[in-house]
């Protein structure tokens, strides 16, 4: 299952078999797969879907398919799905306005907000230090969460799409490090980092106003929700020197443990399934200078095991509802990108694809309702052709893909 025959075939079609007149407008191609749109005069049957183009190949089964979401800058996407399985993507473009896009029947895009690559006054190097997206989440009701710092550890700030429009505001000025909005009990949460005083802080929404308590002690962090329990939130922390410490909070009472020098968290994501178990994935590196990806649990007691040797990096980790957990990691090629890997945990085994696709470091995972997995991700990342993409596994059977008239 690859996504680059999908890929290639585009590109062959673009050369040779585009129907004329081709407008060139970028309006007529909203999959951006070389074929226009029927209301433009062009032959695409299908102008939502890169794999569906005359030229391609009816195929059945499951595969990757991916399509462009919007422009974008090398800044990490944030994806999201919600209860209706509609897919919500946050981004930064080369202005440093942050967009969430959403995907329903179509894809449609509304602004979150400014965060100041131009009101920091550098505008010249806005695709250096644009705002970042740090998170982003849709709760049980629908409604859109996004919370951003920059670059510069500026402000943390939140909005959400509960009203129109979005109202970008700043809710700690002192800012901070890794943010994670979670589901808390009865309210959204977002959990950060205060470097300045090595806390963790957890600030919550009650009505219009926030509440923020450091409860912890923690230096650098990794933080992780439980998706079947509202109201309980892991988070690995380790100091200075490299010392880790698992802390959770159930019943509103957090409880530590101390784990003493695990592997590099740095290089680490994790997850919490279903079940209550965190799930813990790394790049371990070794003596020997080779560099494996392992995985651990708290079920296991943190006993890491080998899941790939090879030197993957993981980026994303993520529980499905059936119990599984999904992990996004790239694989270094050291070129113009990197392939992604996609791994599933079930039952204890690791199932592992590589989906070869030219992609970059920034990208993000999450799995929808019915357990499959939606990348987010930045194509062409060397390039000034950066494009925000949606790749997805889908069902082919059914789809007329060459745009023949059948399946088949
Ligand atoms: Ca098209
Ligand atoms: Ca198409
Ligand atoms: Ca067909």
């Amino acid at each position: 299952m690859r996504l680059a025959p999908v890929l290639i075939l585009a590109a062959l079609g673009c050369e040779g078999e585009r129907a004329t007149p081709a407008t060139g407008d970028p309006e007529c191609d909203i999959d951006r797969d070389g074929h226009e749109s029927p209301e433009c005069g062009g032959d695409d049957c299908d102008d939502a879907r890169a794999d569906v183009f005359p030229g391609a190949v009816d195929a059945s089964g499951r595969e990757w398919i991916d399509e462009y979401v919007g422009e974008a800058t090398n800044e990490p996407p944030r994806v999201a799905v919600g209860l209706d399985r509609s897919v919500h993507v946050a981004a930064v473009d080369v202005r440093g306005y942050i967009w969430r896009y959403r995907l329903a029947s179509e894809w449609t895009a509304d602004l979150v907000g400014g965060i100041g690559a131009t009101s920091y006054g550098y505008y010249g190097a806005a695709s250096s230090f644009p705002g970042s997206v740090s998170s982003l989440l849709v709760d049980p009701g629908g409604v859109a969460h996004v919370a951003t710092v920059d670059r510069w550890l500026g402000p943390l700030r939140y909005a959400n799409d509960a009203t129109e429009p979005w109202d970008l505001q700043i809710l700690d000025p002192a800012g901070g490090g890794v943010v994670v909005l979670v589901e808390g009990e009865g309210a959204i949460e977002i959990v950060y980092q205060d470097f300045s005083n090595s806390l963790v802080r957890v600030a919550r929404q009650e009505g219009d106003a926030w509440s923020i308590e450091a409860p912890i002690a923690g230096r650098e962090i990794l933080v992780a929700a439980n998706p079947a329990l509202p109201g309980v939130v892991h988070v690995l922390s380790w100091d200075d020197r490299s010392q880790s410490t698992h802390a959770v909070r159930s019943a509103g009472v957090w409880t530590e443990q101390a784990l003493g020098q695990l592997v590099n968290l740095g290089a680490c994501r994790i997850a919490v399934a279903g079940s209550g178990a965190l799930h813990t994935v790394c790049l371990q590196s070794r003596v020997s200078g080779s560099d494996w990806l392992v995985h651990t649990s708290d079920e296991d007691g943190f006993e890491f095991e080998t899941v790939m040797e090879e030197r993957v990096r993981p980026i994303a980790l993520h529980p499905s509802p059936d119990g599984s957990i999904h992990l996004l990691a790239t694989r270094y090629d050291g070129g113009e990108g990197t392939s992604f890997v996609h791994g599933v945990l079930g039952g204890g085994v690791w199932e592992i694809e590589t989906v070869d696709a030219v992609m970059g470091r920034d990208a993000d995972l999450a799995v929808d309702g019915d357990g499959d997995p939606h990348v987010a991700y930045i194509a062409n990342p060397t390039t000034s052709d950066q494009e925000l993409r949606h790749a997805t596994l889908a069902d082919l059977d059914g789809v007329d893909q060459d745009c023949d008239g059948e399946d088949g």
